[in-house]
């Protein structure tokens, strides 16, 4: 591998902001792209790794639209979601942006003028649909009518969902608006196109120099054959709008990749040297490295390039698009709406960021379609990380602490079998290393397992326990651990760009207290332990994945399929019957101060809370500790049922109840803040 230092820029797919993302994100776009980068980081070479919200587009002022939010409100909730999500899983973005950020609109307006002034645009006038109630053209998804062939009343703007016939929207009979039902009638309206087919000679050359995966060239190749002129606008107020055409914005899928370039400019400002972004995207000798998912190959490998090669700029091109094919969940495309997903923000309550990173490198989607099961989660965590990696890891480190005085021990006496051991270890590193270099992260973590069963193979059969005994092959001891701890730091570091988390401990239990991320590829490989190096206690890597968790999962995605497919309503607790408003009348709900609050004597789920209503204190038992400290309750103000019965819970008598909203076992009491104990809430 050559040392030279490399500037490397690597993007990751812009996520719409419109949703939150989910692990089929994940697998396609975002794990290999991290993964990807640590590993270059600790190559030594200059990586800049950005990413961010893809924040315009009519599918998101029609999502905002039908949860009564504006698009700011709505894009600002899913940005701050996804950018938390990305934290979660220890994503390592040196930027994260978004396209609504100011400096999105004079950089996009740029690229747009660079392709007028050579002649790239060109104006058409074609009949749209409109909508004289909202006084605004409606894009195909705002539109449903009559489908032309089948006749279908409810169907889409682009395609029947009955017939599976695509037409265009202004096809439609009886065409209506989606969100008020209005008629909609054809309206003249301007359009620039941009003349993509006078890119067709540059970008088959560009392409066919390119080494890349089958699936990427084919399928570019197919879009290049068949490129035409294409609208770049489109009539809406949410978006970059376009100079000189008021009422007009650009279409988001040319706005959004010309984000990677504006979200790198907001970096360089943000680090304070605006003009940095050049350093990465007009110079030659960067590399442009783009991760996406499969389904956005036309525009990074066709459109994309043709806007950057009708620059007067030199703009980079990519100079490699390793776009993965999809990742499902337990055999369906992930769906929010049919309920067939997996609620991250719940998920990272029980699971580690580097369980969830392990799973999706070891089942990446690189060259077919893959899936999550949790099944396979299970069978990876327990019998993979636990049981192989964390395993190795845990039996040296408990032998060096009771047998070499927690230090690393001489190599002192190496035979044929420890020089064996450690020669493999060095070429299993070098095709670690190749994988992450090639995009190959399923075979990283396959290698990393490898390396992990050989040191516990090497263990089991050098038999430290019993060298130890005797005097003659007490050498022989320290030289298996040494080689053993050896194999350990090359598992922290080879391991570090997937389960990041789990390697830095090991690197602090090795007694380094530097950070991994940030330590050099070659020099650690090359650079033996210290003997006499002090080594720290061994700590938990990896929890257990329950069975019992996992066929509580399992069985809910089963129930959740046939319900969910024919209706869009997440599964929910059914509502009761209606009841007259005396009925509700006749309920007494006060305000209550909690004054006093202990456990319940041999119950794990019941406090005593002594609550002051202003005019009398009561004794209430209630079923909230598994989620509250009885000392964190003190003080707090709570609703309470003040009419109820008393009734006798474990010998106490309970004088009320207090009000919990709960899902599962997770409990939350509501809020009052300013109002006095006593009053009434009606
Ligand atoms: N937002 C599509 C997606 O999230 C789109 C990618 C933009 S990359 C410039 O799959
Ligand atoms: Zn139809």
């Amino acid at each position: 591998m050559s040392s030279e230092r490399k500037k490397i820029l690597i993007t990751s797919a812009l996520p719409y902001a419109n949703g939150p993302i989910h692990f089929g994100h994940v697998a396609g776009a975002y794990l290999p792209g991290d993964a990807y980068a640590r590993f270059q980081r600790l190559m030594g070479h200059d990586v800049l790794y950005i990413c961010g919200s893809d924040e315009y587009g009519v599918a998101i002022t029609l999502s905002a639209e039908l949860a009564k939010r504006t698009p700011q409100q709505h894009v600002d909730l899913f940005h701050s979601i996804n950018r938390d999500l990305f934290e979660k899983l220890e994503f390592s973005f040196d930027h994260y942006s978004r396209t609504s950020w100011p400096g999105h609109i004079p950089t996009t307006q740029e690229f747009y003028l660079a392709l007028a002034r050579k002649g790239l645009i060109e104006e058409r006038t074609e009949n749209h649909l409109y909508s004289e109630q909202e006084k605004r053209f409606l894009a195909d998804r705002y539109v449903v009518g009559t489908c032309p062939k089948c006749g279908y009343e409810q169907a889409r703007g682009d395609e029947c969902q009955r017939c599976a016939s695509s037409y265009e929207a202004s096809d439609l009979k009886n065409p209506r608006s989606k969100i008020t039902q209005a008629p909609l009638v054809l309206k003249p309206s301007t359009h620039l196109y941009l003349l993509f087919d006078r890119y067709k000679d540059k970008l088959v050359p560009w392409l066919q120099s390119k080494h890349w995966k089958d699936n990427v060239v084919h399928f570019a190749m197919r879009y290049i054959n068949e490129l035409k002129p294409r609208a770049i606008t489109r009539d809406a107020e949410w978006g970059v709008p376009v100079p000189g055409h008021p009422g007009k914005v650009f279409y988001v899928w040319f706005d959004a990749p010309i984000g990677y370039i504006s979200a790198t400019k907001e970096w360089a400002q943000k680090i304070g040297q605006p003009e940095k972004w050049k350093e990465y995207w007009l110079d030659p000798k960067t590399k442009l490295v783009q991760f996406i998912g499969k389904d956005n190959i036309p525009f990074h490998a066709v459109f994309f390039p043709a806007m950057l090669m009708g620059q007067d700029l030199p703009y980079k091109l990519a100079d490699e698009i390793p776009a993965n094919e999809f990742f499902l969940l337990e055999g369906r495309q992930f769906s929010k709406s049919d309920n067939w997903t997996i609620d991250l923000a719940d998920f990272f309550h029980k699971y580690q960021p580097d369980q969830a990173r392990y799973v999706i490198a070891a089942n990446a989607p690189e060259t077919a379609d893959a899936e999550f099961s949790w099944k396979d989660f299970q069978m990876r965590c327990n019998a993979e990380l636990l049981g192989k990696f964390g395993n190795f890891v845990h039996r040296v480190l408990v032998f060096a602490k009771q047998h070499c005085s927690s230090k690393v021990p001489k190599l002192s006496a190496p035979n044929e079998a420890d020089t064996q051991f450690l020669q493999r270890i060095a070429s299993l590193m070098d095709e670690i290393a190749d994988s992450y270099e090639s995009f190959h992260l399923r075979k990283a973590s396959q290698l990393i397992m490898e390396m992990a069963q050989t040191g516990n193979i090497y263990f089991d059969v050098k038999k430290p326990w019993q060298l130890v005994k005797a005097e003659n092959s007490f050498d022989g001891m320290e030289s298996c651990i040494a080689c053993c701890l050896e194999c350990i730091k090359n598992l922290a570091l080879s391991a570090s760009p997937i389960i990041p988390n789990a390697a830095q401990k090991i690197w602090e239990m090795l007694g380094f207290s530097s950070e991994l991320a940030k330590g050099n590829w070659q020099a650690i490989r090359s650079t033996p332990l210290t003997p006499g190096q002090l080594l720290k206690a061994p700590q938990v890597l990896f929890h257990k994945v329950e069975e019992l968790e996992i066929e509580t999962r399992v069985s809910q995605m089963g129930k959740k399929t046939p319900l969910a497919s024919t209706s869009a309503l997440p599964v929910h607790t059914p509502l009761k019957s209606s009841i007259e408003y005396g009925a509700f009348e006749a309920l007494d709900l006060r305000v209550g101060l909690v004054v006093e609050a202990t456990k319940v004597p041999k119950s794990s789920k019941l406090l005593k809370l002594v609550v002051d209503l202003g005019f009398e204190q009561r004794t209430i038992v209630s079923g909230i500790a598994l989620s509250y400290n009885p000392q964190d309750l003190i003080g707090k103000k709570v609703v309470v049922v003040a009419n109820l019965a008393p009734a006798k819970i474990m010998g106490i008598e309970s004088q009320g109840m207090i009000l919990a909203a709960s899902h599962d076992s997770k409990l939350e009491l509501p809020q009052i803040q300013s109002l006095d104990p006593g009053t009434v809430i009606s």
